[in-house]
């Protein structure tokens, strides 16, 4: 892809927007920026923007600006619904995202993963374990840091492990995993995506360029799974807490095992007591890691040892402490009802759950029956309270905490030894947060100040 003197639009300066326009400047294009929030709210962004010869547009998306370009590249976050996206596109102006665009230029092999839980834990797994054997890794995306920022470091040799969202992979075009992972697809995001068909298919899409030499890796135990199958041609290894599979790793007794093609002998690779992440959603996480690694061909010993040693990402089911008997887990990444079902999962009874934040189109009444069996009392903070009390009324005991801060305080006070409580919001930060970071930063914080 030949950048010089290509006039390109970069849409969003957030992270990705950002590093793709310097990216883009540095091969010789001509830039401008444009995002929907206004020049004060940028001004943090906007004179280094300049300075680098990058031209900015604030406070919206003018028509002119997109139609005056050679192609534009939008940031996961910007819809690709948005009215001049659409226009542009029907112009037959190129659109792609940063993912697509850093793609185009990234060196080496390519894992990508993706799902609407366990992605960022089970990235960091991948990467740690492909360090440990001494490869050149490089691991970014959705976990944080732009897949454009890896190319200028990455070279043929490179394993980059990427955690791909289905905002990134929406706007694909010749983007093609070496491996690929879908660990679950569940609801989330329904704002943005509409249906829960759109969302599955923009997952699936993480397998649209792959071939038969490429490997897919899938949960047995996942409804949708079946359907990103039917449409790969890669080969499918899957992987499964609960039974033996024909292709891939899988639970058997104590022990977890690999088993690398149909009728071969299944290899033991640890035992499922050496896990230390808790909750059994970690287990699949940590079999699809374990499928990826065998299939990059990391040796059983190496797998063993860095699961072993592995613990909680931040903000994933992590513990913050222990104070008289009670126990305090942070898991702001549960960000869809999905993973904040998971999270409740993990632990048998007396949960004091702290649920709320910015609603996302869910349906928080499949979380009825779960609650009704493990959780003490629902705490409820930000905007989505009040669909929250309607939807899981007479279900559990609520207070209307309305803030963080609030919620802990409540929960803190009516905890005993024994219970626990935890931080797995079934929401969106961007209420009373700037992230679902600093929404964990916060819940820490209040905690270890009790
Ligand atoms: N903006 C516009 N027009 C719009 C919408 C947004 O101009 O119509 C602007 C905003 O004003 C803002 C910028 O776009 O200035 C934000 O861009 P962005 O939302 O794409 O955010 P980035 O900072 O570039 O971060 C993105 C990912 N964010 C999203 O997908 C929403 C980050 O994932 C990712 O870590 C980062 O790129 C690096 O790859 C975050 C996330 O919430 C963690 N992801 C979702 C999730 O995990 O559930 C998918």
């Amino acid at each position: 892809m030949d950048l010089k003197n290509k006039r390109v639009l970069v849409v969003g300066a957030g992270k990705s927007g950002i590093s793709a326009a310097h990216f883009l400047l540095r091969h010789g294009a001509k830039v401008t920026v444009s995002d929907s929030r206004s020049a004060a709210a940028l001004a943090g962004e906007i004179p280094a923007l300049m300075e680098a010869g990058i031209m900015v547009e604030t406070g919206g998306h003018g028509l002119l600006t997109f139609r005056r370009q050679d192609f534009i590249v939008i940031s996961p976050g910007v819809p690709t619904l948005t009215p001049e996206v659409v226009r542009v596109r029907a112009l037959g102006m190129p659109v792609v995202g940063e993912l697509e665009l850093a793609s185009r230029f990234l060196q080496g092999q390519v894992i990508a993963i993706t799902g609407s839980n366990g992605k960022t834990t089970t990235t960091t797994l991948v990467g740690e374990i492909l360090k440990a054997t001494g490869r050149p890794t490089l691991v970014g995306g959705n976990i944080g840091t732009p897949v454009i920022d890896l190319v200028a470091e990455s070279t043929p040799e490179t394993c980059n492990v990427l955690e791909v969202s289905s905002f990134q992979l929406e706007t694909i075009e010749t983007f093609r995993p070496r491996i690929a992972v879908v660990l679950n697809i569940t609801p989330d995001h329904l704002d943005r995506h509409k249906t829960f068909e759109n969302y599955a298919a923009a997952k699936t899409r993480i397998t649209e360029r792959q071939d038969v030499e490429d490997f897919l890796v899938l949960n047995a135990e996942d409804k949708a799974a079946q359907m990103v199958a039917a449409k790969t041609k890669a080969q499918i290894f899957w992987f499964s807490p609960r039974r033996p599979i024909k292709q891939g790793a899988f639970v058997q007794g104590k022990n977890v095992l690999f088993l690398a093609k149909e009728g071969a002998k299944a290899e033991p690779v640890m035992p499922v007591g050496e896990i230390t992440l808790k909750g059994a959603h970690n287990v699949e996480n940590v079999l699809a890691a374990v499928t990826v690694a065998r299939l990059a061909g990391v040796p059983p010993e190496v797998i063993r040892e860095v699961v072993h040693s592995f613990r909680a990402v931040e903000h994933r089911l992590e513990l913050v402490r222990e104070r008289n008997g009670v126990v305090y887990y942070n898991d702001s990444k549960a960000t869809n009802v999905d993973a904040a079902m998971k999270a409740v999962a993990s632990f048998p009874a007396g949960i004091h759950l702290i649920l709320g934040g910015k609603d996302k189109d869910s349906d928080y009444s499949v979380m009825a029956p779960l609650l009704q069996e493990r959780v003490r009392v629902v705490y409820t903070i930000g905007s989505a309270a009040e669909k929250i009390g309607g939807a899981l009324a007479g279900v559990v005991k609520m207070v209307e905490a309305e803030t963080l801060e609030r919620a802990v305080a409540a929960a803190a006070a009516a905890a005993v030894k024994g219970d626990v409580v935890l931080l797995a919001p079934a929401c969106a930060s961007f209420d009373q947060f700037e992230s679902y970071e600093h929404r964990g930063r916060v819940f820490r914080e209040l905690v270890t100040g009790l």
